[in-house]
C-alpha cells in the first residue's frame, strides 16, 4: 500500500490526494511528526532532507516533491492519464503549476502567517491582507486569461492543470478573496469541487481548523519554526513584512532548508 506523508492544508499534499483519487489508487495518509516545528525524523525526514510534505513511500521508491511525485504517478499508473495530450498542452499545464506553486502559494501562505500565526496585527495586519488581496486579484485575472474558453485547465478532461490550480484558488476562497462572479474562473471552481477526488481533498482542508489550536501560542513559545523559504521569503520582503521576517529570526520561530548531510 502507497503511503503519503502529508498534511491536509498543504496546497502540495493536495495536488498529490487528487490525483490519486482521480487514477483511484488506494493510500493510506501518515502525518509526520515534527512538522512545522523543524524537529521531523524518521522514515519521512529520511525520505525528504528538506522535511517537507508531501512524501510518497511506493515499496522502495520513496518520492519527495509534489511534482515528482505527480511524474512518478503518471509513469507508475498512466491511466487514467493526468497530463493532456501533445508537448505544446503538457508545457502550457506545467507552466500554471509552476506559477501556482513559486508565486501564488506565497499569498496564502503569507494570509496564514497572519491570520493563524498571528505574525502582525491591528493596521499592519490589515495593510498586508489588503496587499495579498491585490496580488490574489492579479493571479486570478492572469488565470481567468489561461483559462479563457476551455472547460478545465486541462482542456476538455480534468486533470493536472486543474489538481495544480484549485488547492489555491479554494483556499483563497474560504479566506474571502473569491473568484469575481460570473467569471469563468468562479465557474470552473464550482465545477472542480463538483469532483468526488476534490470534494474529498478540499473538505479534508476545511475540516481542519487551526481556531484555537494554539498555534500562534506555539509560534511565540518557540514551538514552531515556519519554513520562510523561497517565494516565501520574497513575499515577506517584497509586500511589507521585512519587520516579520527580523521578529521571526530574532525570536527563533523561522526556519530555511535545512543544511544537507
Ligand atoms: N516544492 C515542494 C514544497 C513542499 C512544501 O513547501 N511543503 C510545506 C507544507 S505546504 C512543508 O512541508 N513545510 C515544512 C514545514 O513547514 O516545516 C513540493 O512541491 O512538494
Amino acid at each position: 500500500m502507497i503511503t503519503l506523508y502529508d498534511h491536509p492544508l498543504s496546497p502540495y499534499a493536495q495536488k498529490v490526494r487528487i490525483s490519486l483519487r482521480e487514477k483511484a489508487v488506494p493510500f493510506q495518509l501518515a502525518l509526520p511528526g515534527g512538522l512545522g516545528a523543524g524537529g521531523a525524523a524518521g522514515e519521512f525526514a529520511e525520505a525528504n532532507p528538506r522535511a517537507e510534505v508531501p512524501v510518497l513511500i511506493d515499496g522502495d521508491a520513496r518520492v519527495f516533491d509534489s511534482t515528482i511525485i505527480l511524474e512518478y504517478l503518471e509513469d507508475r499508473f498512466p491511466t487514467p492519464a493526468m497530463l493532456p495530450q501533445g508537448p505544446g498542452e503538457r508545457a502550457r499545464v506545467r507552466m500554471i503549476e509552476e506559477v501556482m506553486d513559486t508565486h501564488y502559494e506565497a499569498v496564502n501562505w503569507a494570509m496564514g502567517e497572519i491570520n493563524w500565526f498571528r505574525r502582525a496585527e491591528g493596521q499592519a495586519a490589515e495593510a498586508l491582507k489588503a496587499t495579498a488581496g491585490r496580488q490574489t486579484a492579479g493571479f486570478l485575472a492572469w488565470l481567468e486569461r489561461q483559462l479563457g474558453a476551455r472547460h478545465w485547465f486541462n482542456g476538455e478532461r480534468f486533470g493536472w492543470g486543474d489538481l495544480a490550480v484549485v488547492p489555491y484558488v479554494a483556499a483563497s476562497a474560504a479566506m474571502g478573496f473569491r473568484p469575481p462572479e460570473g467569471s469563468a474562473v468562479a465557474g470552473w471552481l464550482a465545477r472542480a469541487l463538483d469532483r468526488p477526488s476534490v470534494a474529498e481533498t478540499v473538505g479534508e482542508a476545511r475540516g481542519f481548523s487551526t481556531e484555537g489550536s494554539g498555534v500562534a501560542e506555539a509560534v511565540a513559545a518557540g514551538l514552531f519554526k515556519r519554513e520562510y523559504r523561497d517565494h516565501r521569503l520574497e513575499w515577506m520582503m517584497k509586500s511589507g513584512g521585512v519587520d516579520i521576517v527580523l521578529k521571526g529570526l530574532e525570536a527563533g520561530n523561522i526556519r530555511f532548508t535545512p543544511d544537507f548531510s
